[in-house]
């Protein structure tokens, strides 16, 4: 039993180390690691957009799985927002580490509402889908807007 109850509390704590147990050689390393992540956000929370606002046929289970990969993937990026990788090929601005309480409080609003964009995929009602892909859509315009340049 105590074996049991020690590799579940492993499990448990691989499952939430993603996100900080990243390391990076290179500015360059962090900032293709983090444009992979955004890359593969965007693929799956493109066609959640589309049934959300109708240009797409509504299919629950495809948005379901969608929802997934997104709220999976909001924990990863940010790991790669190291200092000094603002530069080279990135549109990364230096608001980001000068302003880096209001960039992290950003990643945790996306974060909380990727999760909740979880929840409402899964539940099947495609006005719960719209709504809470509303709410996740500003959370990535508002960081872009303030820490992306053009
Ligand atoms: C997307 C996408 C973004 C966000 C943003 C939300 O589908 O590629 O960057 O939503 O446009 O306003």
């Amino acid at each position: 039993m105590k074996k049991l109850a020690c590799l579940t509390l492993a499990a448990g704590l691989f499952a939430a180390l993603p996100a900080s147990a990243q390391t990076f050689a290179k500015a360059e390393d962090a900032i293709k690691y983090r444009q992979g992540a955004f890359n593969v956000i965007g693929s799956h929370f493109g066609p959640l957009g589309a049934m959300a606002t109708g240009k797409m046929p509504y299919n629950a289970r495809s948005a379901a799985a969608n929802a997934e990969v997104v709220a999976y993937m909001a924990r990863l990026p940010f790991a790669g927002f190291i200092p000094g990788s603002d530069k080279g090929q990135t549109r990364a601005k230096a608001e980001i580490w000068k302003d880096n309480a209001k960039f992290k409080a950003g990643a945790e609003k996306f974060q909380a509402e990727a999760a909740k964009l979880n929840t409402a995929a899964k539940s099947g009602d495609l006005n719960q889908l719209k709504a809470a892909f509303a709410d996740a859509a500003q959370t990535c315009k508002s960081c872009h807007d303030n820490f992306r340049s053009k």
